[in-house]
């Protein structure tokens, strides 16, 4: 078996299959590994001798009695294993018809038939659960998936944790290995390989039901430990020994008015949020100081400085000019707008930068009218989500992400108002938290209030309830 998988490992890559270089993923991050499976139809011995290897790896074929591929690149090798076998097929559909019988699972099967799912590449496991998920609705068992590759990125143990068993042909360690000994790849591509599958696990898939890492639910500590990001953890980590959820935005224009502020409010906030382009009398004594009131009182600094533009721009916006917004905000504010390269070319912007960054992805923005819906907004949370080792989390206004490690950033908070007059949109504290806040951002409630330290202290003691409330109510 070993030779035929070696041999196998060369083909795929002589048909481009397998790809080493420097590619983008689908919503434009780097990669040096891009697998293309689809290629095989092409090349029908390959894809034969592919479906045949593949059921090789069934332990007890007499147990199967129905074999579903994971639509696309799956679906020919499903086919040919159950011509070959005579073993009848499923198909999952993309997407459920409209007109008809409306069914998601195509072919004639009784409930508790046993189904293996068939599949080209895992990678998080989340196509396979997808496919998985419309057979358990149609009673169907399903306990094992047969995969061409493993990217070792967590998808397995993310099935695992389904009660799902993976097998598969190869790992990708095991493949380069392959490649490496036929010639075909270098040791230094394997290496640039090994570390990018080190940064970039897959995050764990909660499991609807137990919820063992729904965002909604888990307390700020355990989630600290779940996050990818240092300063993630840090950030969850402070919230609740300072027990506040409490984003303090000082968008005030003079630094002596920011300085006693963030004195006032610092130990009841978790953040203190600036526009710094709005200060009047900036100079770096004001950075200096605002550093020391955050060390001392523990909060974390904001830039929200909202980078929109090219990545070459925004590095140099992020690290140079007048701010160098670089050297001091723990995290800062970025419009995912110019694609995923953005968060690239900030890291390049953090080089040699000793503390841990951190960004905030502006998913969804709080005014009347805003143009962030539905693609944007589904785009900005996958970067979110495939970033999560520089992203800290999302501004948005709902429930966007399920991921445990990545915080919700919600501005438009004030308990006395609904609007201010230019088409900001509030909420009160409550409502911002069950809609999916972990960090409310209050600004004018805070700093226009008659007693500033008074009304700080009201906001941060309602948001706190409410996430309290949040995580103990059974029905959330
Ligand atoms: O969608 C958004 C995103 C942000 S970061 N809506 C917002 O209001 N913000 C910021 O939150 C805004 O720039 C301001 O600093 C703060 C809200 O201030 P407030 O005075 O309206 O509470």
């Amino acid at each position: 078996m070993e030779e035929l998988l070696k041999k196998l490992a060369v083909e795929l890559y002589d048909v481009q299959a397998l790809k080493f270089g420097d590619f983008k993923t689908k919503i434009g991050l780097r990669t040096p590994i891009y697998f293309d499976l689809r290629v095989i139809i092409s090349y029908p011995k390959l894809m034969s001798a592919l479906a045949k290897a593949l059921w090789t790896l069934a332990d007890d074929v007499t147990k199967v009695s129905q074999i579903c591929g994971v639509p696309y690149t799956a679906l020919p090798l499903a086919t040919l294993i159950s011509v070959d076998n005579q073993i009848p097929m499923l198909m999952k559909r993309k997407e459920t018809k409209s007109y008809g019988t409306k069914k998601l699972i195509e072919g004639v099967f009784s409930s508790g038939d046993n189904c293996v799912i068939i599949e080209d590449v895992i990678t998080s496991g989340s196509s396979i659960l997808e496919t998985i998920d419309a057979l358990k609705k149609e009673h169907l068992n399903v306990t094992e998936a047969y995969v061409i590759i493993d990217r070792e990125q967590g998808g397995r143990k993310n099935l695992e944790n389904h009660g799902i068993k993976v097998k598969s042909l190869y790992v990708v360690t095991q493949l380069m290995q392959y490649l490496l000994e036929a010639g075909k790849i270098t040791s230094k591509v394997v290496k640039e390989v090994d570390d990018y599958l080190a940064m970039n696990q897959a995050p764990t898939i909660s499991i609807q039901g137990t919820i063992p890492n729904d965002r909604l639910k888990l307390p700020y500590c355990k989630r600290a430990k779940l996050a990818k990001n240092p300063l993630a953890s840090k950030l969850l980590e402070l919230m609740e020994s300072k027990q506040t959820n409490l984003c303090l935005a000082a968008d005030l224009k003079k630094t002596d008015a920011i300085l006693e502020l963030a004195n006032t409010a610092g130990p009841h906030i978790a953040v203190l949020k600036t526009h710094v382009d709005i200060i009047e009398d900036f100079n770096e004594g004001f950075i200096l100081q605002l550093k020391d009131l955050a060390k001392r009182h523990k909060f974390l600094l904001m830039e929200d400085r909202k980078f929109g533009d090219i990545g070459n721009t925004v590095s140099l916006q992020y690290r140079y000019g007048l701010y160098k917004i670089a050297e001091w905000a723990d995290l800062i504010t970025v419009h995912p707008i110019s694609g995923a390269s953005v968060i690239d070319a900030l890291k390049k912007g953090m080089k040699n930068i000793t503390e841990p960054r951190g960004i905030f992805l502006i998913a969804e923005m709080s005014s009347k009218g805003t143009l962030t819906t539905g693609d944007y907004l589904k785009s900005a949370v996958s970067m979110a989500e495939e970033a999560s080792n520089l992203v800290v989390g999302l501004v948005c206004q709902s429930n966007l992400s399920a991921q445990s490690g990545l915080l919700q950033l919600t501005p438009g908070v004030q308990l006395s108002k609904s609007d201010d007059g230019l088409d900001q949109q509030y909420n009160n504290p409550e409502t911002v938290i069950n809609a999916g806040a972990d960090l409310a951002v209050v600004g004018r409630g805070i700093t226009e209030a008659s007693n500033c330290l008074k009304a700080a202290l009201e906001y941060k003691r309602q948001l706190w309830n409410a996430y309290e409330k949040r995580i103990n109510s059974p029905d959330m």
